[in-house]
């Protein structure tokens, strides 16, 4: 699933900030951000246009700045925003797998075993699904031992696979049954509210996330839930999402990818001589990271469920 190699270096520069926040949030951050639950917040409005390697590491309010693997995208752009008048532009190119990513690592070195997170999607007009798997956005999480020079046990939000536009609000390549051959176990599709059939192209959607890990490694006490336009269309309870690498996974970070697996593959899906595409962009906005529910825009979001229905995974038919 996996087909990302990369050495992740979290830069961290700057100095502290306070939390004593009276009245808007700083750095033009939404006014959520000034909620205590709230630990981490991006909206682009402080930041450069054009590529984000122009502020690599540059940090800000609940934001540690970002670690970039491509000098020229993905970009901040003025032609599309949620809020203010910025977004970010991941783009991956014509007939190409990747277009670069960015992560950024909690501030304070925070670790978090439940994490919600939401931010804003809008895919361009001419956006095409992968027929393997289209990336989307991922929380980090690295082995407890090895720390950051192990593996990323990171789960992927919201994606797409095998050529379905169906997003999957969990996918983790460290899920015991995913190692185990069977990935489409560990895809989490929608599954209340009549289910979700596909993204647009050429409209936002406000989507969130809320991932609490299992506590042993093949114990079945992790919880996801998901929910786009402030419906929600994934409930599992009672679920594995990472099983290698020992007990106790947190979620440290967080990655924003543009990659679109070609077919036949090559050594990491990059020959994309059978899956031709044009250049392809996906825009994201108010990326915020809370311990608790946090809502669309505007919004007062419900809580959470305090009872659900048992059901694994494995008891959905992924379409
Ligand atoms: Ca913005």
């Amino acid at each position: 699933m996996r087909l990302i190699t990369r050495s992740l270096v979290l830069l961290i520069i700057g100095g502290l900030w306070s939390e004593l926040v009276f009245g808007a949030a700083p750095d033009g951050q939404e006014d959520i951000c000034t909620n205590p639950a709230v630990f981490f917040c991006e909206n682009w409005e402080n930041r450069p246009l054009g590529p984000v390697w122009n502020f690599v590491g540059v940090g800000g309010y609940k934001n540690n700045g970002w670690a970039v693997s491509d000098s020229i995208t993905p970009d901040i752009v003025n032609t599309e925003r949620v809020d203010g008048t910025k977004a970010i532009r991941m783009v991956t190119g014509a007939n190409k797998a990747s277009g670069g990513w960015i992560d950024a690592a909690f501030p304070n070195g925070a670790a978090f075993r439940t994490v919600y997170w939401r931010w804003y999607v809008k895919y361009s007009p001419n956006y095409v699904w992968s027929p393997e798997a289209t990336k989307h956005n991922e929380t980090v999480s690295f082995d407890r031992i090895a720390g950051a020079s192990g593996a990323d046990l990171g789960v992927f939000n919201f994606t797409s696979n095998m050529g379905f536009r169906t997003p999957n609000v969990v996918v983790a390549a460290t899920q015991k049954d995913f190692v185990a051959g069977n990935p489409a176990a560990a895809y989490f599709p929608p599954n209340r509210n009549g289910g979700f059939s596909q993204f647009d192209v050429s409209r936002w959607y406000c989507v969130e996330a809320r991932i609490t890990m299992n506590t042993g490694a093949l114990s079945t006490d992790g919880y996801i839930q998901g929910w786009i336009d402030g419906v929600q269309y994934y409930e599992y309870p009672n679920v594995n999402i990472v099983s290698l690498h020992g007990d106790n996974p947190t979620h440290s970070g967080f990655f924003l990818a543009s990659y679109w697996n070609c077919i036949p593959g090559g050594p990491d899906g990059t020959d994309c001589s059978r899956s031709p595409h044009p250049e392809i962009y996906r825009y994201m906005d108010n990326l915020v990271g809370s311990t608790q529910r946090i809502g669309c825009l505007g919004s007062s979001p419900s809580p959470s469920p305090a009872v659900q229905t048992p059901s694994g995974p494995s008891s959905v038919i992924v379409q």
